[in-house]
C-alpha cells in the first residue's frame, strides 16, 4: 500500500540557496537517516530535537548537516518525520535524495506530505488546501485569508452550519420513528427557522467568495478610451514605471499591455488597450480596437479615460448609458486636468455621475482613483461572516448545499412527508462533507493534492 511507503523530497525551492531541506515522512524515516548519519543514533534521541553531524553514503562524505526529528503523531504529517538541512547546493540535495532512496525511501508526489497530514487527521481538507494557498499568497490580504483558513476558521464556520443541519435532521428522523401515530409533533415553523438560518449562513459564505476570489486572484482592470486620452500614461503612473510607450500621436498603443500592481493589498491586473475610434483606416489599429472591446467585456472593472478638455458632457452621458446597458462596472476618469482650471472642468461634467478627475502625467489625484477602484470592487462583496471562501471547489459545493436547502424549504412549504425532507437534508450534509473531506473519493483527493508543489 502506497501509504506505508516512506517518502522523501527536497522541501526547499530548486536552485542554489543558503540551505536546502530534505524531508522524509513514514515508518522508516528514522532508520533511513540513521544509515546515512553516522554521528549519532537518532532513534535514541528525543523527538523535537536538532542534531549536527555528517551525512555520508557509500563511504563518501556528502555534507555537514542539521537533522530535525519529529516523532509521529506529533509531526506535520502525523508520521515519523525527519528533516535534513544541508548546505544549499542542488548537487548535494540530489546526492542526499538519492542516498535516501537507495536506503528505501520513495520520491514523494506533489502535495503528498500534506495529503498524509489530511489522511492522518492533522488537517481537514479545506485546511490542507489553504496550505497551498498560503504558499501561493502574494499580497497581505491573500496571506491573511489563507492563514485564517489554516487555523480552521472556515472549518469552524462549516461545523456550525453542519450542526444546524444535523439538528434539523435529528428532529425529522425522530418524527419518522413515530410515523405510525400520524402526528407531526415537531413544530414546522421551528424547522423553517432552522433551515432559514442555515440558508442565510450558506448564502453569506457563497457571497464571500466574490471577495475571496478578488483576494486570491486579483482584479482585472481594462483602461479604455479614445486615442490620446492618456491611457498608457495612466498605466505607467499606476505602475510607477515607464512600461508602455507614450506619445502625442493618436493610435500609439496597438496591442494590449498587461501588468500587475498591488494596491492596498489587492492585486490589480491593469490592461492598457488601443484607443477606440469609430473609423480607423488602419488594419492593425482596427485589430487592436477589436481586442480592446473584448478586454473591456472580460474585465472586472473598466476605467473609461477621457481628455476632460476635449470631451463634452453629453457625449460622456452616452458612453455611460452604453456601459450601463452592457452591465459593465465602470469608473469614468477625466484626464489632463493640469491643462485647464480644475473647477471649470468639474463644472462642465457636474450633471454626469461622479467622474474622477486626474492628471496622469503629473500624478494628480491618483490616490482618489485608487480608492474608488477598491470601493467599486469591495462594494458588493462585503461579507458578514469573518470567514472568506477563496476556493472554487468550496464555492461550488456551497452552491449545492444551498440548492438542497432550498428544496428542503420548499418541501416544508408544500408540507411534504418527513422522509422526503430528510433526503434533501442529507444531500446538503453530503455536500458540506465534501468541503472538509469527511466525504470524498480518491480521485478527487489525488486531483486536489496534485496541485501542490513537491515537498509540501
Ligand atoms: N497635459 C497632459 N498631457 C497628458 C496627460 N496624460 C497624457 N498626456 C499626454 O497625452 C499624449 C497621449 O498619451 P498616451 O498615454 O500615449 O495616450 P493613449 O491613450 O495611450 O493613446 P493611444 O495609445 O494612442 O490610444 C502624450 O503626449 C502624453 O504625454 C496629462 O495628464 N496631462
Ligand atoms: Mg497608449
Amino acid at each position: 500500500m502506497e501509504w506505508d511507503d516512506t517518502i522523501v523530497a527536497v522541501a526547499t525551492p530548486p536552485g542554489v540557496g543558503a540551505i536546502g531541506v530534505i524531508r522524509l515522512s513514514g515508518k522508516k524515516s528514522f532508520d533511513i537517516v540513521n544509515h546515512l548519519f553516522p554521528s549519532k543514533n537518532i532513534k535514541l534521541q528525543p523527538s523535537h530535537t536538532l542534531h549536527v553531524g555528517y551525512i555520508s553514503h557509500n563511504g563518501k562524505l556528502l555534507d555537514e548537516v542539521v537533522v530535525a526529528l519529529f516523532k509521529g503523531p506529533r509531526s506535520y504529517t502525523g508520521e515519523d518525520v525527519v528533516e535534513i538541512s544541508c548546505h544549499g547546493s542542488p548537487y548535494i540535495h540530489q546526492q542526499v535524495l538519492d542516498a535516501c532512496v537507495q536506503k528505501g525511501a520513495r520520491l514523494a508526489k506533489p502535495g503528498e506530505f500534506t495529503q498524509r497530514a489530511f489522511l492522518n487527521g492533522k488537517l481537514d481538507l479545506s485546511q490542507a488546501e489553504a496550505v497551498a494557498d498560503l504558499i501561493a499568497s502574494n499580497t497581505s490580504a491573500s496571506h491573511k485569508t489563507a492563514i485564517n483558513n489554516i487555523r480552521g476558521r472556515f472549518s469552524e464556520a462549516l461545523k456550525n452550519l453542519r450542526e444546524q443541519l444535523i439538528k434539523f435532521s435529528a428532529l425529522i428522523e425522530l418524527e419518522l420513528d413515530f410515523s405510525q401515530e400520524d402526528v407531526e409533533f415537531v413544530d414546522r415553523s421551528q424547522l423553517k427557522n432552522l433551515v432559514a438560518e442555515a440558508m442565510q449562513h450558506t448564502k453569506n459564505l457563497i457571497q464571500s467568495f466574490k471577495l475571496g476570489n478578488v483576494i486570491k486572484n486579483g482584479v482585472t482592470v481594462a483602461i479604455i478610451g479614445k486615442p490620446n486620452a492618456g491611457k498608457s500614461t495612466l498605466l505607467n503612473a499606476l505602475l510607477n514605471e515607464d512600461r508602455a510607450i507614450v506619445s502625442e500621436i493618436p493610435g500609439t498603443t496597438r496591442d494590449t499591455i498587461e501588468e500587475v500592481v498591488n494596491i492596498d493589498g489587492i492585486l490589480f491586473r491593469l490592461i492598457d488597450t488601443a484607443g477606440i475610434r469609430n473609423h480607423s483606416q488602419d488594419i492593425i489599429e482596427s485589430f487592436g480596437i477589436e481586442k480592446s472591446l473584448q478586454k473591456m467585456k472580460q474585465a472586472d472593472i473598466v476605467l473609461y479615460l477621457f481628455d476632460a478638455n476635449e470631451m463634452n458632457a453629453d457625449e460622456l452621458k452616452i458612453v455611460a448609458s452604453d456601459m450601463q446597458d452592457q452591465d459593465i462596472k465602470c469608473l469614468f476618469v477625466g484626464n489632463k486636468i493640469d491643462k485647464d482650471n480644475e473647477l471649470d472642468l468639474r463644472k462642465k461634467f457636474a450633471l454626469t455621475e461622479g467622474p474622477i478627475f486626474i492628471s496622469a502625467k503629473n500624478g494628480l489625484h491618483l490616490q482618489v482613483l485608487n480608492e474608488r477602484m477598491i470601493d467599486l470592487i469591495l462594494k458588493d462583496t462585503v461579507s458578514t461572516e469573518n470567514v472568506i471562501v477563496t476556493n472554487a471547489r468550496h464555492y461550488h459545493a456551497l452552491l449545492q448545499v444551498n440548492e438542497a436547502l432550498e428544496d428542503v424549504m420548499q418541501g416544508l412549504e408544500n408540507k411534504i412527508p418527513g422522509d422526503l425532507l430528510s433526503l434533501d437534508i442529507r444531500r446538503s450534509l453530503q455536500y458540506l462533507g465534501e468541503i472538509t473531506g469527511e466525504i470524498t473519493n480518491e480521485d478527487q483527493l489525488d486531483y486536489i493534492f496534485s496541485k501542490f508543489c513537491i515537498g509540501k
